[in-house]
């Protein structure tokens, strides 16, 4: 993330504050094979993790506990545990079978780097490891471990990442995908980019305790932050494919491409309505203004 603009102070301390603490806990919950097995699988878990990207989802789940009065040391787990899906979700997105990227985070995508099969058993690892890691470590009871469970398996399924992925697939030319272009791409929208900006959010605070219309607040905020996320990483990808319609990757961002002035008006929209629930829903605190700037930071961003 760019550190230079004032207007996002307490969002940069807040992740500055927080991300080696992160990072440590990712490392030490890497899922690793026994040594003796001697495969390059541990190889592509670091190199998978390492450096890493910004840790946007992460840091959501302990402002999420923040929001709601609880503590974020105590949801380290669940933060990692969601970086692990979101990683899964990277490596399974570059897959030549789906958006065949050869590079991500300026380096050598997974499968180039260590083969199709080393990546796929890699992004299994990694959700594996996820699963249990809500149980560990919060100050809530088992029934808020429990819920907090099920909102993973309700956010990577058919109903959610997996199922966003597939509309996804049926937008690229050729793959004989039937839903009407419109309502593909708000599904798209909702169901793989906001599922889990919804989980990051609402497990942080399912497991510090928040109550039914805290988690309703929440669930919208993420919503409007997820479709403001992708709406921002389409204009990106539009900038970098040197804004061209005939350079965009596919009919998203051809969407995008032939009304890039529109989409961003859109994009000012959607951040105002995300920052509108946070005030009128939540108390005033340094996580509320966390997440008022990161709203904004979504409609200035250049990468
Ligand atoms: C089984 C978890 C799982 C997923 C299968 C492949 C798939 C279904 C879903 C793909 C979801 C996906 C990759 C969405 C794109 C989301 C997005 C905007 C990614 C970029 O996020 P940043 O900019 O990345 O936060 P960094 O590198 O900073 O972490």
């Amino acid at each position: 993330m760019e550190k230079n603009e004032e207007q996002f102070n307490a969002l940069w301390d807040y992740f500055e504050r927080h991300r080696s603490e992160i990072d440590d806990a990712l490392r030490d919950n890497m899922p690793l094979s026994p040594l003796h097995i001697g495969t390059r699988f541990n190889e592509a878990i670091e190199y998978a993790l390492f450096p890493g990207g910004k840790r946007v989802r992460p840091m959501l789940t302990l402002l999420g506990a923040e929001l709601v009065g609880g503590k974020p040391e105590e949801v380290v787990p669940a933060a990692v545990a969601v970086e692990f899906i979101h990683t899964a979700s990277l490596i399974f997105d570059d897959l030549p079978c789906m958006d065949n990227a050869s590079e991500r985070r300026d380096k050598e995508s997974l499968h180039e780097k260590f083969g199709e099969g080393l990546a796929v058993l890699a992004g299994l690892g990694f959700l594996n490891a996820a699963y249990p890691l809500v149980f560990v470590n919060h100050s809530g009871t088992p029934e808020t471990a429990i819920q907090a469970h099920a909102e993973i398996v309700e956010c990577v399924g058919a109903s959610g990442m997996v199922g966003g992925q597939s509309v996804d697939l049926a937008l690229v030319a050729g793959s004989g995908g039937s839903a009407s272009a419109e309502i593909v791409k708000d599904s798209t929208r909702n169901l793989k980019t906001s599922a889990l900006m919804r989980l990051a959010l609402r497990t942080g605070a399912i497991l510090s305790g928040a109550d039914y219309i805290e988690l309703a607040g929440l669930s919208r905020f993420a919503e409007l932050l997820g479709d403001a996320y992708q709406l921002s990483d389409d204009l990106i990808d539009l900038e970098e494919d040197g804004k061209t319609i005939s350079g965009a990757r596919d009919s998203l961002s051809l969407a995008v491409a032939k009304e890039p002035s529109s989409t961003r008006h859109k994009l000012l929209k959607i951040v105002e309505s995300a920052k509108r629930v946070l005030v009128d829903e939540f108390d005033a605190g340094e996580a509320r203004s966390c997440l008022i700037q990161m709203a904004d930071y979504l409609a200035d961003r250049k990468r």
